[in-house]
C-alpha cells in the first residue's frame, strides 16, 4: 500500500516584503513574542503550534485518539465526546491502538512536512490511560525523534508519572486548571476517581487541586514547559481565574490559555441542560486581559479535536482515517527521508520567523512615531495561514481579531462563524450563515480579506463593519497597521480627550 498523495502546505511567501524587510513605512509587522525568552527555551517553542503564536501561522500539529479512559468528571463533559479540557464539546474522534496511531503520526509527518508536534489529548484523560498513552510516545520517540510530543491533562495522576513523562523527553504538558479553590471547584468537578474510591464534593476538588499544585511544580523542576488551560465559566470561576493565572505563573508556568465555556444543551452535559451560559467573545478577551498581566496568555487556541491534524483551525484528520491508516504498512513510509524532507521545510520556516524578528516592533505611528490621539480599531482577517490575507470572505470559517492601536497591533484571539449567532447560545434555523458571521465579527469595525461578494461586502456594511479587499496577501500585521492608520487620516479615531479638545 502506497502513502496517500497529499498536496504539501505550500510555505507562503510574505507578499509586499521579502524575508530581509518590510516595505510598509511605520512597519506594522510581527512583534517578536519570544524575544525575552532564552535561546534554549525559545527553540523548544519556536516551531510549536501552539506555545508560539507566530508559529501558529506556519506549522501543524496533529492528536492521537488514544486514551478513552476519564477519571474525573467535568460538569462541561459528556462521556460520549472528547475529553472538553482540549476539545471542542460535542465532537467524537475515531479511537486508535497505540500501533494504529505510530502508523498514523508516520504517514502524516511524511504527507505534512509542517507538523512538527504530536499530542495526546484524549478522547478522555491521557494519563487515566497510561499504558496506551506512553506506549504510543515510547514508540513515537524512537521512529521519529523529530517530532515534538505534549500531553494534555486534567492533573489528578500527574504527580504519578512525571518522571516518566520526562523520561520520554515529552517536552509539552498542558494541565487543565480552572480553579485554586476546592470550594469553587466543587460546582465545576461533582467527582473524581481516586484510590479505587468515587469521592465528591469539596474533597473531590480539593484533591485535585492538590494533585494539578503538585506535578505543576514536578515538572517545571524538571525544566518541562507547562501550558495550563483553564475553562471560563462565567458566574463560577471567571472572577476567580486572576488569581489563578498568578499562583500558576509564580510556580513556574509557561502560558495559560482560557478557553471559553461552550454549553449546548444537545451535548448533554451538566451544564448544557442547566442553560450555563458561556462567555461572549468580549467577556472572554476582557478575562484574557486580566490575566495577562500575570503571565503570557494564549489566545490562538482552536479547542481541537482529540484526533485533530493540520494547522490550528484546520482539520485534515479524514484524508488519515482509520480505514486509511488500516491499509498502511509502515515499510511503506521511508521515514528517513520525509525526515530529511520535513528539516529543510522546518529550517525554511525558522529563516523566516527569525528575518521577521530583526523587523521593527508593530508601531502603528507613522515613521515609527506612536501617533496618540487615535482609539484603538478592533479588525478581523480572513487567513488560511502563513502570516498573510488570503482567505476569500465566504470560505472563512473563522477569522483573527486583531487590535490596532497607536501603540501596536495586538494578536486577541479568533473567533468562529458557527460559534456564535445574534441569540445567544441558541441560533433559530432562519439564521444565515451570513448572519452568523455578522454576528460573530460582534465589535470589529473592518474585515480584511483576499475578496468578498457584492451582497456581504452591503450587509457587513449596514452592520457597521468595513469590508475591505485591498491588502490582499500582504502580512497581517502591515495590513492592519496601515489600515488603521488610513482611519486616523480619514479622522475616524479621534479619541474622546481628542474630540473635546477639538470642540
Ligand atoms: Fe495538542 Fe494541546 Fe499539545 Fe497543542 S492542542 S496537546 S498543546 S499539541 Fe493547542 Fe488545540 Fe488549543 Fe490544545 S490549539 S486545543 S492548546
Ligand atoms: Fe471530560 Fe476531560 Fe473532564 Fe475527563 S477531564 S471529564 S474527559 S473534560
Amino acid at each position: 500500500m502506497k502513502l496517500p498523495v497529499i498536496p504539501i502546505i505550500p510555505v507562503k511567501a510574505n507578499a509586499g516584503t521579502d524575508a530581509g524587510g518590510c516595505a510598509s513605512a511605520g512597519c506594522g509587522s510581527a512583534p517578536d513574542a519570544l524575544a525575552h525568552l532564552p535561546d534554549e527555551i525559545r527553540r523548544k517553542v519556536q516551531d510549536h503550534p501552539c506555545y508560539s503564536e507566530q508559529a501558529h501561522h506556519y506549522f501543524a500539529r496533529m492528536h492521537v485518539a488514544v486514551a478513552p479512559a476519564c477519571n474525573i468528571q467535568c460538569n462541561y463533559c459528556n462521556r460520549k465526546f472528547d475529553c472538553a479540557n482540549e476539545s471542542r464539546p460535542g465532537v467524537v474522534s475515531e479511537l486508535l491502538s497505540p500501533d494504529q496511531a505510530v502508523k498514523k503520526v508516520l504517514a502524516v509527518a511524511a504527507a505534512i512536512p509542517q507538523m512538527t508536534v504530536l499530542g495526546i489529548a484524549g478522547p478522555g484523560d491521557p494519563l487515566a490511560n497510561p499504558e496506551r498513552t506512553f506506549a504510543t510516545f515510547r514508540e513515537l520517540s524512537e521512529r521519529a525523534p523529530d517530532i515534538k510530543l505534549c500531553v494534555s491533562t486534567n492533573g489528578l495522576r500527574l504527580p504519578e508519572f512525571a518522571d516518566e513523562i520526562a523520561h520520554h523527553n515529552i517536552d509539552h504538558v498542558t494541565i487543565t486548571i480552572n480553579c485554586v479553590d476546592p470550594e469553587i471547584g466543587a460546582r465545576i468537578y461533582p467527582w473524581i476517581y481516586w484510590n479505587n474510591r468515587r469521592i465528591r464534593g469539596v474533597e473531590a476538588a480539593r484533591i485535585l487541586i492538590e494533585q494539578q499544585q503538585k506535578g505543576l511544580e514536578m515538572l517545571v523542576a524538571k525544566g518541562i514547559l507547562v501550558k495550563v488551560n483553564s475553562v471560563m465559566i462565567p458566574g463560577v470561576n471567571d472572577k476567580h481565574l486572576p488569581e489563578v493565572s498568578k499562583l500558576v505563573k509564580a510556580k513556574g508556568a509557561f502560558l495559560h490559555n482560557v478557553m471559553p465555556l461552550i454549553a449546548e444543551a444537545e451535548h448533554g452535559t451538566y451544564y448544557g441542560v442547566m442553560e450555563q451560559p458561556g462567555p461572549t467573545a468580549a467577556e472572554l478577551q476582557s478575562l484574557q486581559d486580566a490575566c495577562s498581566g500575570d503571565m503570557a496568555m494564549m489566545r490562538h487556541c482552536r479547542q481541537c479535536r482529540a484526533d485533530a491534524v493540520g494547522m490550528l483551525g484546520e482539520d485534515r484528520g479524514a484524508e488519515f482515517s482509520l480505514d486509511k491508516i488500516d491499509k498502511l504498512d509502515t515499510q511503506d513510509i521511508d521515514y528517513a527521508s520525509a525526515m530529511a524532507r520535513r528539516k529543510v521545510v522546518h529550517e525554511e520556516i525558522i529563516g523566516k520567523l527569525e528575518a521577521q524578528r530583526q523587523w521593527p516592533a508593530a508601531k502603528v505611528g507613522v515613521g515609527g512615531t506612536a501617533i496618540t490621539a487615535g482609539r484603538p480599531v478592533l479588525m478581523a482577517v480572513a487567513t488560511t495561514g502563513g502570516g498573510v490575507i488570503n482567505q476569500h470572505f465566504g470560505h472563512a470559517r473563522e477569522f483573527l481579531i486583531y487590535e490596532a492601536s497607536d501603540m501596536d497591533v495586538r494578536f486577541i484571539g479568533h473567533r468562529k462563524t458557527d460559534l456564535y449567532c445574534s441569540g445567544g447560545n441558541s441560533c433559530g434555523e432562519e439564521e444565515s450563515v451570513l448572519d452568523k458571521t455578522i454576528a460573530a465579527l460582534a465589535g470589529c469595525e473592518v474585515v480584511l480579506c483576499a475578496k468578498i461578494g457584492y451582497e456581504p461586502w452591503g450587509a457587513l456594511e449596514a452592520a457597521g463593519i468595513q469590508p475591505s479587499g485591498e491588502h490582499a496577501m500582504e502580512p497581517i500585521e502591515d495590513a492592519v497597521a496601515a489600515v488603521w492608520r488610513e482611519m486616523l487620516a480619514a479622522g475616524k479615531l479621534a479619541t474622546p480627550a481628542a474630540m473635546k479638545k477639538c470642540a
